[in-house]
């Protein structure tokens, strides 16, 4: 049975993925309040449904009150550090925020707004090596971190899961890479696409600065994602507490696809060179992932065509690095 939570907590809500999912649940739970947290409050315009709030999620009494002011009965963790070679430079940050931010956002919501729905944005990234298998990784894969944000995730996921009782019901969401305008360029197809963008307006050389193009990447477009996180606060409560669901298409492609893809929405004549600082000490090759929980218990598939989703970022980077 579908239900509307009341008051819907969003962590990491001026993030990439949050910033676009309050305006999906707006429209989705339009009864339902919206709290946007974040380390800066988002810029959310606010409103009787809006709110907004500036929150560390490592500071345990700020995110205790937090929970007893708003009482969510629903919360979407999205809060992260979520870049993978910044895990590297930064690990004890990493896991401070993605392990002991969730864990005081667990003890809150379990002390202070019982009964509700906690769901958890884990990552792929917690299979790791467990890719190295050669077959699909399925919900029950075992985790095989590579990297500090890996194994934090997979820290996170697992404390969620535990935590599933009659008093919080948990559940996660493991999604494979996604994409779309506005990610920062930190991420490999906002990375290539705000290149080509600032050479194609005569801002930079014409040559794109690369990483490791042998990996295989499952890549998402963010708006599969929001539909996702959509319909698991629907039918969250119809599942068991601790139920994981993979997010991805099943169809890993090469980072040189998506170079050579971009490549060929451009007029300009680009050379590629790969730059040692964009490599990384070590990662997952191929990301092959199953999705067929998420189809089966959520009606989920991935539906945008990829050479929509390129398109559409690098559309958004001619524009926004228009001199
Ligand atoms: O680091 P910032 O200033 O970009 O802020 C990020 C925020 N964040 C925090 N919020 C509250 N307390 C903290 N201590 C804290 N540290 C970081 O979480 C950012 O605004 C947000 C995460 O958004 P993005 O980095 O844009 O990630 P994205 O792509 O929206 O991914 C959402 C979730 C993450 O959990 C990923 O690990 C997962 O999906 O793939
Ligand atoms: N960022 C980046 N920049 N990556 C590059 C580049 C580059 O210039 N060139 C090649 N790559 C390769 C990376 O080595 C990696 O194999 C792949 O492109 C994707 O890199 P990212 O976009 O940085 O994503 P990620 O796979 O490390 O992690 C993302 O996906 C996870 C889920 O699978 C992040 O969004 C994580 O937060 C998320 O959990």
């Amino acid at each position: 049975m579908p239900r509307t939570p009341r008051t819907i907590l969003i962590t990491g809500a001026a993030g990439f993925v949050g910033s676009r999912l309050a305006d999906r649940f707006a429209a989705d739970f339009p009864e339902a309040i919206l709290i946007g947290a974040d380390l800066s409050a988002p810029a959310w315009t606010e409103g009787p449904t809006r709110r907004t709030v500036a929150l560390d999620i490592t500071d345990e009494s700020a995110v205790r009150d937090c929970f007893r002011v708003h009482r969510p009965d629903c919360v979407v963790h999205l809060a992260a550090q979520s870049h993978v070679p910044t895990s590297y430079q930064k690990p004890v940050l990493t896991w401070q925020v993605n392990v002991i931010g969730t864990m005081q956002l667990l003890e809150a919501a379990r002390a202070e707004a019982p009964g509700g729905l906690f769901i958890f944005i884990s990552s792929s990234e917690v299979y790791g090596r467990e890719f190295n298998a050669g077959r699909p990784v399925t919900e029950l894969s075992h985790f095989a971190p590579m990297n500090p944000y890996a194994s934090s995730k997979a820290a996170a996921d697992a404390l969620v899961r535990d935590a599933a009782s009659e008093d919080l019901h948990t559940l996660v969401l493991r999604p494979f890479n996604h994409v779309g305008p506005g990610q920062r360029q930190d991420f490999v197809v906002s990375a290539f696409s705000s290149q080509i963008a600032r050479i194609e307006h005569g801002l930079q050389d014409p040559i794109l600065h690369v990483g490791n193009l042998d990996a295989q990447r499952d890549f998402l477009d963010v708006r599969d994602v929001l539909d996702a996180y959509v319909r698991v606060v629907h039918r969250g409560h119809d599942h068991p507490g601790g139920t994981v669901w993979n997010l991805c298409t099943g169809r890993p492609v090469t980072i040189q696809s998506v170079l050579d893809d971009l490549l060929a929405l451009s007029p300009a004549d680009i050379e590629v060179r790969i730059d040692p600082d964009r490599l990384r000490p070590s990662e997952v090759p191929v990301a092959l992932g199953d999705a067929s929980a998420a189809r089966a218990d959520l009606g989920w598939r991935p539906s945008t065509p990829w050479s929509k989703t390129l398109a559409g970022v690098l559309h958004y980077w001619r524009e926004y690095s228009r001199p």
